[in-house]
């Protein structure tokens, strides 16, 4: 949400779920303030293509929007959903809150990955831990967008940023394996390059009964690709490589990037530097669900009163 690139152009929504929407019905357009090429408006089509195909009932998925570059898909959001905007890194507090005031409501938030791994890091470990049933969707661009370009827990090995000018040389963090070891009971990484694979994860994170992790691999051309080179991931290969910055240079890297987690298995350590492991992690439908638990506790406090 830089103002820096190029962005697109204003048009009528085709989409009836948009028209609905802060965009679509007050202005009768989208005027997205994205940068053209982002990643975020596939992720808010796919997101109201699944409410709408499914014909789901905003009312009972209250939106918890962090900060960042995506907390601007807010404009997509169907009226009648409840949209919360969270302090930098704690929609998970307000999930959880929502979902004890009110079990019958499935709280969904949005989170960049330094949203999520940075500063919320935290808050991420516990809500994982406690299963509170909930829809996470971490929107990994591998940098900070909003802020300008700093490295985020995220960025890649030997990537540049504008923090990182020659090259980043921290560990990043994964989230998949974070929400693993933290106990969440659905976990999932897919691209904006995979948009069926994105919807069907979606679908199944809204029935399960428990935290429900999606990292969603997306790309940020304005700080991230255009300072990279589609090459990253594959330096063990030796190959020259082009910078990114455009919005198909960057998906088709993402593309390249990723591996499946059944070809994984075959692939060294070297092979996977750097590389997005895509795929399901655990399905888990018999682990205790937060709320449901508590109302346990509730009713017997309830009882001996
Ligand atoms: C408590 C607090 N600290 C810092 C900030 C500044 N800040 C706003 S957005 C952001 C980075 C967001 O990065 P990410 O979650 O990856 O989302 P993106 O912008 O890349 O989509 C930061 C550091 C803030 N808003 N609040
Ligand atoms: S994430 Fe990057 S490409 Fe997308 S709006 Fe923010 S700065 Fe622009």
């Amino acid at each position: 949400m830089s103002g820096l690139g190029p962005r697109y152009p204003t048009e009528k929504p085709d989409h009836p779920y948009v028209q609905h929407s802060f965009g679509g019905f007050l202005f009768g357009s989208y005027n997205s303030l994205f940068c053209a090429g982002c990643g975020y408006g596939i992720i808010g089509h796919l997101f109201t293509r699944v409410f709408e195909d499914d014909k789901l009932d905003p009312l009972s998925f209250p939106l918890i929007i962090g900060i960042g570059c995506y907390t601007q898909l807010v404009t997509l959001a169907h009226h009648n959903s409840q949209k919360i905007f969270a302090l930098h890194g704690r929609a998970p507090a307000i999930a959880t809150g929502i979902k004890l005031a009110n079990p019958k409501l499935k709280p969904i938030i949005f989170t960049g990955d330094g949203d999520s791994l940075g500063i919320g890091g935290n808050h991420f470990i516990h809500i994982c831990r406690r299963n509170v049933d909930c829809v996470i969707l971490i929107f990994n661009n591998s940098i900070y967008g909003m802020t300008g370009g700093q490295g985020a827990p995220t960025t890649l090995y030997g990537s540049k940023s504008t923090t990182s000018t020659y090259k980043t040389f921290e560990n990043r963090s994964d989230a998949v394996k974070l929400a693993l070891a933290a106990g969440a009971s659905y976990i999932a990484r897919i691209t904006v390059a995979h948009p069926r694979t994105l919807m069907k994860y979606f679908r199944k994170a809204l029935n399960h009964k428990g935290t429900s992790i999606i990292e969603v691999i997306t790309p940020c051309l304005t700080y991230f690709g255009s300072k990279n080179l589609d090459s990253l991931g594959a330096e063990y290969l030796g190959i020259q490589g082009s910078k990114m910055d455009t919005g198909g240079k960057m998906i088709d890297w993402i593309k390249r990037n990723s591996v499946r987690k059944n070809q994984a298995r075959f692939m060294d350590d070297d092979e996977l530097f750097n590389r997005y492991i895509i795929g399901e992690f655990r399905y888990d439908n018999s682990k205790p669900e937060y709320s449901e638990e508590y109302a346990k506790i509730q009713k017997r406090a309830m009882e001996e009163d």
